[in-house]
């Protein structure tokens, strides 16, 4: 299933052949580490108070399409700013990184990254140069579904989608043939506590060159009401995709907790400059779940934290660059510092 951070649970490969799908040109990428599977998170996770979980378990079928409404929200101005900024400067970013490939981290759909696409795209053709765009994502469909739409609008673009979770390190990528712009859009990079992101970005910068770039779309620190609007939408899209998480633990692990005594919380913690999502329960019951062997009990108020949403500034993001020996080249802001896109390269490049 598309992920905007990863995967429930990949398989492991002992080695780092690729494989081809069945009727689909899609690769696998092969794991460099295990990531925990949702059994396991559940198992450390549920031991904690609050209980927690990562927010990658949110993106089932239905989750996934619930995140594509939100998309779409008048209140959540990630995307269509994203999208815009994209329009605006795609053509300098491409100018910057003059790339021979582009690797898409997440790509899901890339709708956003068809933009750049289009601006790499003429980039090649008056260079005469080749291209390749490698999307790698852990939803085989999606991937299959991009490659279709992209090679008929590009026909110049080697499409070479790869499935994989890209939480589980990189170091079996395909071989480059030249300067390679990786792309993770979307602020994915703020659903990752810092550590995790400066692993993630760890894993990127030790797949750069010197020639290679990495565009980051991130979201801004703003104003309080603005955040928590965005993710405590007045349709209720997001109070539907957080609940739907017990959805999931119920299939997943043969569960019988019952969605209706969950409720969608999101504040913003000014502090640690995040939306905190979390599924608080509104009344006393026990859950069982037999996969597990185990029951949890829940008292009103007791709480399951699903998401951080973390939201930047400069400085904090060169925080989590340079640990993992990246910088930021050129800033792309929207209006009012709403939404950034950042080009970064190796600090020793
Ligand atoms: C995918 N990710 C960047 C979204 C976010 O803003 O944290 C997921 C999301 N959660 C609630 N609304 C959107």
């Amino acid at each position: 299933m598309m992920t905007p951070d990863g995967s429930t649970a990949a398989p492991t490969h002992p080695t780092a052949s690729a494989r081809t799908h069945p009727n689909s040109a899609v690769r696998d990428v092969p794991p460099t580490r295990v990531v925990p599977s949702l059994r396991a998170e559940v198992e450390t996770g549920f031991a904690k108070r609050p209980r927690e979980l990562s927010p990658k378990h949110l993106y089932d079928a239905r989750g996934a399409e619930l995140f594509e409404q939100i998309c779409a929200l008048p209140e959540y101005y990630l995307t269509r700013t994203e999208t815009a900024l994209l329009h605006a400067h795609a053509t300098a970013i491409i100018e910057a990184a003059r790339p021979a490939e582009i690797v898409e981290l997440g790509a899901g759909s890339a709708r956003k990254t068809e933009i750049l696409l289009a601006a790499a795209a003429d980039h090649a053709a008056r260079n005469q140069a080749p291209l390749t765009f490698w999307p790698m994502d852990v939803c085989v469909s999606a991937l299959d579904e991009a490659a279709q739409r992209l090679r008929e609008r590009f026909p110049r673009i080697a499409v070479k989608p790869l499935a994989g979770d890209h939480t589980a390190g990189l170091s079996h990528l395909p071989a480059r043939s030249g300067a390679r712009l990786f792309v993770f859009l979307g602020s994915t990079l703020g659903n990752f506590e810092p550590a995790g992101a400066q692993r993630l970005l760890g894993d990127i910068a030790r797949q750069m060159g010197p020639d290679d770039r990495l565009l980051l779309g991130v979201d801004t620190v703003k104003d309080t009401a603005t955040l928590e609007a965005a993710y405590n939408d007045a349709a209720g899209v997001t109070a539907a995709f957080n609940e739907n998480l017990i959805n999931v633990l119920n299939r997943e692990l043969d569960g019988d907790l019952d969605i209706a005594g969950f409720r969608h919380r999101a504040v913003y913690n000014p502090e640690l400059q995040r939306i905190e999502s979390y599924l608080d329960a509104t009344r006393a019951q026990t859950g069982t779940f037999a996969a597990l062997d185990a029951s949890h009990a829940f008292a009103p108020g007791d709480s399951i934290f699903t998401e951080i949403s973390r939201k930047f500034t400069p400085d904090s993001l060169d925080a989590d660059l340079a640990p993992a020996g990246l910088v930021r080249t050129a800033d792309f802001l929207a209006d009012g510092n709403r939404y950034a896109l950042h080009v970064i390269a190796r600090a020793d490049a």
